[in-house]
Order: C-alpha cells, then structure tokens, then sequence
C-alpha cells in the first residue's frame, strides 16, 4: 500500500531493518532474466547474508555459477524447473532448494509470477568436514516441531541440522497470541520474509506492525520478539548463520 505525504512501515536501523513491499525498488542481478529481482538484504546496509526477492516473467530464468557463494532458496508462488548439482525437478509453492558453493544452479520454465526468496552469502568451510551437498525439497513433507515446548509455535527445520551446514533455513508458525517465549539476543544473524499472518515484531527497542510480504533484518545481538496477531496464524521464513564460532 503507498500513503501519502511519504510515509512508510520501512525502516532501515544500524542493527535491523523492516522493509515493506512499498517501498520495493528493483535491481539487475546478473544471472537473473526476466524477472523482478528487488535486493532487500544487503552489505551495504551491514549484513553478511544477502536476501533477494524474485519474481519471474513468463520466459525469465536464473543461471549462477559456481562460485563461493551458497544460495539457499524458498518458492513461494509460481512452478518452474530447478536444476542444482545434477538434480532437476519440477517444483511448485513450497519448494526449497540448497546450492552448496562450488556448484552452478539455475530456475528455467517458470509461470509468470513465480516468486522465489533466495538466501545468499559466502560459505564457511569447517575443519573436518565436507562441503554440505545439493538439496531440493518440499516444505509441506517437512513436520513442524513444537518450539521449547510451545504446541502454538512451530518450526520446520528446511536444512539439515549438522556441523557441515553453515547456514539453516526455516519455517516460523504461530497460532493468533502465540509468541516467540523471550525475548532472544544471539550472536547469529536473521533474514526474515512474513509469509502469512500478522503480528508485532520487537527490534532492539521497537515495536514493528508486520504482515505478510514483509521483509526483517536483524544483526547478531539484534534482541527480538514476536507476538501472532489477527485472526489466521502468522509464519515467516527465515535464515540463519550457524555452527561457526568466531576465532
Ligand atoms: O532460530 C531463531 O533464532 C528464532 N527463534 N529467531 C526468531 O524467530 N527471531
Ligand atoms: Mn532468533
């Protein structure tokens, strides 16, 4: 929704960020045709993680190389074909895939409106252990596991959970009223993007309305909280950094 006289939900903070879909501006992503591609999370605002936001035209497709990135994605809308580390699949809305640095991966074929989020960032080898392999699944097969015990706050575990893997990628849903049981303060990083529901996220020491197509950054240490609000549960898809600990 835009307002008048230059208002917006956005705000950009030293330490987190709320972006509205209002204020979407798109960007040419090299690799990436066809499509509107809006980057919400970024270096440049002091992230480490990169979130984009894809929406395929008909004909559109995504093509990276293999490089040190590794890109953990989420569909969803749209159907299209997903080609990772020899793996190809039709996949549809709840979809999700895993692209380990060192591989190419592309999405070709999509319906129009296709909308894929897509988590970004340089991976970090771990002593010991290999390069985590290629992942395409499905959201709906994975089962939501009661958060500390909170029957009304579950989470779908997308990757797997194992030191190899430096990111996770998951799935937040709260029943109306439910909320996150404290207020959490952790050296991981978070991107955030509400896919249902509404609610009242607390970044640092603010209060945010937020609904789905929403997007939340949130640095390490950043304190949060979230309250489910309305009439319909509220989830959100998020990332984090893990299993890294710092020098
Ligand atoms: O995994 C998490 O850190 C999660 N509980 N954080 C969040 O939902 N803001
Ligand atoms: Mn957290």
């Amino acid at each position: 929704m835009n307002f008048p006289y230059g208002q917006t939900r956005t705000r950009i903070a030293a330490r987190h960020a709320l972006i509205a879909p209002d204020s979407h501006v798109k960007s040419n992503v090299p690799g990436i045709t066809g499509a509107a591609t809006i980057i919400l999370i970024a270096e440049a605002m002091g992230a480490k993680v990169t979130q984009l936001l894809v929406t395929f035209e008909r004909g559109g497709r995504a093509a990276l190389p293999a490089n040190e990135i590794e890109t953990a994605g989420y569909f969803e809308a749209g159907t299209a074909t997903l080609a990772v580390g020899g793996t190809r699949a039709k996949v549809q809305a709840g979809a999700f895939f895993f692209a380990p640095a060192g591989e190419a991966w592309s999405i070709t074929s999509p319906k129009k409106g296709t909308r894929v989020t897509l988590f970004q960032k340089i991976f970090v080898p771990l002593a010991g252990e290999k390069t985590p392999k290629a992942i395409i699944g499905d959201a709906a097969r994975v089962k939501g596991q009661p958060f500390l015990g909170d029957p009304d706050a579950r989470l779908q575990v997308l990757l797997p959970d194992v030191p190899a893997f430096d990111l996770a990628m998951n799935i937040f849903t709260y029943q109306p009223g439910a909320t996150l049981p404290f207020v959490e303060t952790h050296v991981m990083e978070h991107g955030l993007l509400m896919l249902a529901g509404q609610g009242v996220y607390r970044l640092e020491d603010s209060w945010y309305p937020v609904a789905a197509g929403d997007v939340i950054w949130m640095a390490p240490f950043c304190p949060q909280w979230f309250v489910a609000m309305g009439k319909s549960p509220a989830s959100y898809l998020y990332y984090k950094d893990v299993n890294r600990a710092a020098p």
